[in-house]
């Protein structure tokens, strides 16, 4: 059968608590422009339903993988991240997300650009939106992607096939601001890079718990107007620039654990508030806690014998294994970051864009 131009072949993936469309790089235009235009139409943004497309109507839901092969020696290969915004014509590559990283490995090898195990395939990620690199390996029992498992992930029903994803040290300093600490607007915050720069505030310095639930917190229009008031402070300290268009940095309220974890979180990611907690997030907000002079001091309880940190979130927690070094002159830097997530190929065919030339979704 020979393919019209406008079918596009796509596999639909849960990656962790994420959904996404994962592609082939020589699947999709080469140039920027032309693939972001050609993804706003597969997704069906912008419009707040998505109706047209196969977002879901929610950041989570509205994510797309770029895969190819890599031409890094250490990597196999290159994974660019995608956010396609859900009510605005937009496509922005400038976060990365360890959600739909899950979902990479086994992507690469259904795709053939990665000979899978017997047993077990680790599949070496380059990715593109950091230039940092990670390991996933999950099981290929006879050498096919078993989705199926007993690991259980807070945020998704059921159990799946694990997959391990393992960060090596990364090069990128932990704290952009180059202090544990700064303060916007008079609040402490401590700005902090694992992956995802991410703001970590005291829940309690923005006059709520921390254990409200994201729809009380989202429609707390006072607390959106400071959360975006220090956000864009925070991205300018950051060296982020302006950072008023863009998806990071992202915002994490801390609070006291209630279920016998390090600390409580309820993200921002930066404008809906997140059901759970976002992988490379976690990751950095991990690494926050165990930042001498950080805001999570007096908040987070940290066993500094243990790699293991397990941040509470609205729907259950995240194990992040996470441990740092620091440098002779006193710069703490991520050594080692880990964390099991699951995926689950959901569909896997052609995707037909709609038509072009109907930008605005029609009638709100
Ligand atoms: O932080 C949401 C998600 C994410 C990002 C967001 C993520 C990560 O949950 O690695 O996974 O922060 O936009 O998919």
């Amino acid at each position: 059968m020979t393919r019209g131009p406008e079918e596009v072949p796509c596999l639909l993936m849960r990656g962790g608590t994420s959904k996404g469309a994962y592609f082939l790089a020589d699947d999709l235009p080469a140039e920027p422009a032309a693939r972001d235009a050609l993804l706003l139409r597969i997704m069906g943004s912008p419009d707040p339903r998505q109706i047209d497309g196969l977002g879901g109507a929610h950041p989570l839901t509205s994510k797309v993988a770029v895969v190819s092969p890599s031409a890094d020696p250490h990597a196999d290969v290159d994974y660019l991240f995608l956010q396609v915004a859900v009510d605005r014509a937009e496509v922005s590559d400038r976060q990365n997300c360890g959600n739909i990283l899950a979902g990479v490995g086994p992507f690469a090898v259904e795709r053939g650009l990665v000979a899978p195990g017997e047993a077990r395939t680790a599949v070496r990620i380059r990715m593109v939106n950091s230039g940092e690199r990670a390991t996933a390996a999950f099981p290929t029992p006879g050498g096919r992607v078993d989705y199926t498992g007993d690991a259980a992930i807070s945020g998704v029903p059921g159990t799946a096939a694990p997959v391990l994803i393992e960060f090596p040290a990364g090069a990128a300093p932990l704290l952009p601001t180059g202090r544990a600490r700064d303060e916007i607007d008079g609040v402490p915050v401590t700005c902090v890079d694992n992956g995802m720069p991410t703001v970590l505030i005291e829940a309690a310095a923005l006059k709520v718990t921390g254990y409200e639930p994201p729809a009380d917190l989202e429609e707390d229009a006072a607390l959106a107007d400071r959360l975006r008031r220090i956000r864009l402070k925070a991205g300018r300290l950051m060296g982020l620039g302006d950072v008023s268009g863009t998806t990071v940095p992202k915002l994490t309220l801390l609070a006291p654990p209630r279920e016998g974890g390090a600390v409580t979180t309820r993200t921002f990611i930066p404008v809906r508030c997140h059901p759970s907690i976002g992988v490379l997030g976690g990751a950095s907000v991990a690494a926050g806690l165990r930042i001498e002079g950080s805001v999570a001091e007096g908040i987070a309880r940290v066993h500094p014998e243990s790699d293991r940190i397990r941040i509470e979130h609205p729907s259950g927690f995240l194990d992040i294994e996470s441990s740092l070094g620091v440098t002779a002159d006193g710069t703490p830097f991520p050594r080692r970051t880990a964390v099991v997530r699951t995926a689950r190929k959901i569909f896997d065919g052609s995707v037909f864009p709609r038509a072009a030339g109907h930008p605005t979704g029609g009638q709100r």
